[in-house]
C-alpha cells in the first residue's frame, strides 16, 4: 500500500525540539525550497521532510535519485556561523546518520569521504550542505527501503537500502532519529570526539582512489584535522584535497 511520510507521528516523537517540521509528498528539491525560504525569512531549525523529490540534487550538479516509498529526503536549516566551517555540518551529519542508521540496521555503517554513507559495500545516504546568506542548508537523502523495480542503471551497481523490508513508520523512525542526534551533535559541538569517529568509519583509508576531473590515482593516507582528505600521488607527492573541488571513485 502506498504511504506517504506521516507529519503527525513525526511532530508527535519530537514535540521538545526547536525544529519545526513541515512534510510534503513531493517537492522538487528540498535544499532548493529551503534556500527559497532562507533568503525571505527566519528559518533556524525549519526542517523540510519530502516523501518524494522530482529534482533531487547532489554536488556539483549532480542529480539525487529520490522515488516516493523509498527514501527520506530533508533538509535543516542552520545558522551559517562565520567562524565555522561549513564542512563540518556535512561532516557531523555524516557521523550522526552512520550512528543511527547501524543502531537502527544493526549492519555496520561507513563513511566515504567526504558525504557518503555506505552499508554492506552500497551507497546508501547522501549529504549536501550548501550556504545561503546567514544559514546553511544541511540536505539528506537516504535510501532507507529499495525503490520499487530496481535503482535506474547509472547507479544499480553502487546505490542501497539501510533495510531490506517495510516496517511501520521506519523512515519516520529514521528522520526522528537523525534529528535527535543531529540535535545533540550541533548543541554539544564535540569536536576532536567526532573527528576520532568520522576517522573510525572512514571506508577510503589505505585504499587506491582516483581523483576525478584530473583522473590521478592515489592512496589515501588519512583524514586531516581540517577534514581534508590526505593522498599520495603516484609520484610520491602529498597532497590535501578539500572536499570542494574533487570527487573520489574506489
Ligand atoms: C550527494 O551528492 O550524494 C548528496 C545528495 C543529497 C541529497 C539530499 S536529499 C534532500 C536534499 N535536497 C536535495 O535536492 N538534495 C539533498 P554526490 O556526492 O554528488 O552524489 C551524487 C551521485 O550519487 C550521483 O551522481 C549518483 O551517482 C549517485 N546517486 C544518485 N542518487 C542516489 C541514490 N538515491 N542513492 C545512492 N546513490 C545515488
Amino acid at each position: 500500500m502506498f504511504s506517504f511520510i506521516s507529519k503527525k507521528y513525526i511532530k508527535e516523537k519530537l514535540k521538545d525540539t526547536p525544529y519545526k517540521i513541515a512534510v510534503r509528498n513531493s517537492v522538487t528539491s528540498t535544499n532548493t525550497i529551503m534556500k527559497e525560504h532562507a533568503v525571505k525569512e527566519n528559518c533556524e531549525f525549519n526542517v523540510l521532510v519530502a516523501s518524494k523529490q522530482t529534482a533531487g540534487r547532489g554536488r556539483m550538479g549532480r542529480s539525487f535519485y529520490s522515488p516516493a516509498q523509498s527514501g527520506v529526503y530533508m533538509s535543516v536549516a542552520l545558522r551559517n556561523e562565520e567562524n565555522e566551517n561549513p564542512l563540518l555540518i556535512t561532516t557531523d551529519a555524516a557521523v550522526c546518520a552512520a550512528r543511527i542508521l547501524e543502531k537502527m540496521s544493526g549492519k555496520k555503517a561507513y563513511i566515504k569521504w567526504v558525504n557518503d554513507i555506505y552499508v554492506d559495500g552500497r551507497k546508501v545516504c547522501g549529504i549536501l550542505t550548501e550556504g545561503v546568506g546567514k544559514y546553511a542548508i544541511l540536505g539528506i537523502g537516504i535510501n532507507v527501503l529499495p525503490p520499487k523495480g530496481e535503482f535506474p542503471d547509472d547507479i544499480k551497481d553502487r546505490a542501497g537500502a539501510v533495510f531490506e523490508k517495510k516496517k511501520p513508520h521506519i523512515r519516520e523512525d529514521v528522520i526522528i532519529n537523525f534529528l535527535q542526534e543531529f540535535m545533540n551533535i550541533y548543541k554539544n559541538r564535540q569536536g576532536e570526539t567526532l573527528l576520532q569517529e568520522y576517522r573510525k568509519r572512514s571506508m577510503i583509508i589505505g585504499k587506491e582512489i582516483l581523483i576525478l576531473g584530473t583522473d590521478e590515482k592515489a592512496i589515501a593516507l588519512e583524514i586531516g584535522e581540517d577534514y581534508s582528505l590526505v593522498v599520495k600521488k603516484e609520484n610520491g607527492e602529498k597532497v590535501n584535497l578539500s572536499s570542494g573541488d574533487v570527487s573520489i571513485k574506489i
